[in-house]
């Protein structure tokens, strides 16, 4: 029987002055607790070197691009790779990534990036729902510029064979979108990982303010249960930079169930075991995708 152990190494916040050596010795703690509990994997949150930076709007995009990486590992993060590598525990890393196209384009992508437990990187998915605004929005308190400072990924859902399943990433504002799960789950997938920083005022509708923790476990269980696949939701959370962010990371099994939920609005471990042959028990029955779904007739999911 294939078995997977997976963590959720949810992050508190990460203030602006921290550096990223300090944010990387959080990880490494996270990662040790992981390891010491026998996991395979452990998942990190969205954009986790940084703050969450897009709730600031600069003069010129480029103001902020050292909040980016420009390599994967680099100096401040080979000591994670060592480190996993040495306990033998994959990882899964979200940050903010630069990169100079051949033309001299330069790209800046929200990404987030599998890392095996030999320390070899699997992929990197680029974020594809990319929220909030462009420009500057003076009667915010503050900013969710992350369509000025990143593009959305040309490449969609990517499925990776993993940690002996079939492994697929998406990035906070993807796990809202049904179409992120079906995506996947068209190409077989039985474990999503998900890395998020939700504010809890969402600014254009504070009436979803309440909402925040249900629509985070709505998506993710309705996600998981429709495509049968097993879902790891980590939260960036708590009060960073005067913004409070949403906690609750969960880990779901393909029957919409939660398995582990954290406790804490700050650095935790969540961890459950996956029996991936759950997946089959739905993709097998009730959605056996080949047998009973009707894409000739679904043409508008992808001409309109
Ligand atoms: N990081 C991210 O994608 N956050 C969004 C916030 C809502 S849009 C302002 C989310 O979907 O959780």
């Amino acid at each position: 029987e294939r078995k997977i152990r997976v963590a959720g190494g949810q992050m508190g916040p990460i203030q602006r002055a921290d550096e990223r050596e300090q944010v990387v010795e959080r990880l490494i703690a996270l990662l040790t607790e992981a390891a010491d509990l026998g996991c395979d994997l452990i998942v990190f949150p969205e954009l986790t070197l940084t703050t969450f930076f897009p709730r600031w709007h600069t003069g010129k995009v480029s103001d902020f691009d050292h909040f980016y990486e420009t390599e994967m590992p680099n100096a401040a993060t080979q000591p994670l790779f060592d480190e996993a590598k040495r306990r033998g525990i994959g990882f899964s890393l979200g940050y903010a990534l630069l990169e100079e196209a051949a033309d001299g384009v330069v790209h800046r992508w929200n990404v987030q990036t599998l890392v095996d437990a030999s320390g070899e990187i699997v992929g990197t998915f680029k974020k594809v729902h990319i929220p909030g605004h462009d420009e500057f929005d003076p009667a915010r308190p503050f900013q969710h510029a992350e369509r000025y400072f990143f593009e959305p990924s040309p490449d969609g859902f990517g499925v990776w064979e993993a940690f002996g399943a079939r492994v697929g990433m998406m990035i906070c504002n993807d796990r809202r979108w049904p179409e992120t799960y079906r995506e996947m789950g068209l190409q077989g997938v039985e474990l999503i990982l998900c890395g998020y920083n939700t504010p809890i005022h969402y600014v254009p509708d504070p009436s979803q303010d309440r909402l925040q923790g249900f629509h985070n476990k709505l998506v993710m269980q309705s996600g998981a249960y429709q495509n049968g696949t097993f879902v790891v939701g980590v939260a960036k959370g708590g009060v960073e930079e005067g913004v409070a962010s949403l906690c609750e990371s969960i880990i779901v099994a393909p029957s919409g169930e939660i398995l582990a939920e954290a406790a804490t609005d700050g650095d935790e471990v969540i961890w459950a075991d996956l029996r991936l042959d759950w997946c089959k028990q739905y993709t097998g029955t009730l959605f056996d995708m080949d047998y009973y779904r009707r894409p000739e007739v679904y043409t508008r999911l992808t001409t309109m």
